[in-house]
């Protein structure tokens, strides 16, 4: 079975005016989707890496061979990480969060407003194309951190640089943005607090898959 783009869960207009709907569509679409069909390039002929469930498979890049090891940590980690990314965003959503995630957010960072400010940093401060990371890690505190490429806490701290189970992630990455942000990816941190859907941000939290 080879891995599928999945589908948005919501029309690629749906989080206008914050995300546009020229950048959805390629992003799912184009960005996406190559990372999808990319990864599965790689694992032709390999059926039991392919036969992994993704988050297995890029949790344990030492089992890929050395000659497609960059192709299923960019591509695998490009697919899990959007897949994620897509869910963590809805039409009508955004503001504070509330429950069991609100008051770890409080007990972590102080306040929500200096969780926005945290995490708004590392994005800004990631240096070419990345993801801003919210975490649980094994200690069951919420971390930020952030990683280069399509790189992810899944990888562990010896590849990701991080670990943890994200419970939020962002793409930084200029694909994300640049048709309406351009250059002004502070701009687009801000306009994502409008759009997080942190239902979801709860449901993993709580242990959901
Ligand atoms: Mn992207």
């Amino acid at each position: 079975m080879a891995f599928e783009l999945p589908a948005l869960p919501y029309d690629h207009a749906a989080l206008e005016p914050h995300i546009d709907k020229q950048t959805m569509e390629i992003h799912h679409g184009k960005h996406h989707k190559a990372y999808v069909d990319n990864l599965n390039k790689a694992l032709d002929g390999q059926a039991a890496l392919a036969a992994k469930p993704l988050d297995a498979l890029i949790a344990d890049l030492g089992a890929v061979p050395d000659a497609i090891r960059a192709a299923v940590r960019n591509n695998g980690g490009g697919h899990w990480n959007h897949s994620l990314f897509w869910k963590l965003m809805a039409p009508k959503a955004g503001g504070e969060p509330k429950g069991a995630v609100a008051d770890a957010i409080q007990r972590d960072f102080g306040s929500f407003a200096v969780f926005q400010e945290k995490f708004g940093e590392a994005a800004t401060k990631r240096f070419g194309s990345g993801w801003v990371w919210l975490c649980l890690s094994a200690e069951k505190k919420l971390v930020i951190s952030s990683t280069a490429n399509q790189d992810n806490p899944l990888m562990g701290q010896a590849v990701a640089g991080c670990a943890g189970k994200p419970v939020l992630a962002l793409d930084v990455w200029e694909h994300a943005y640049y048709l309406k942000y351009q250059n002004r990816r502070a701009d687009y941190v801000k306009a994502f607090w409008n759009v997080v859907n942190w239902a979801e941000v709860e449901r993993l939290f709580k242990g959901g898959k």
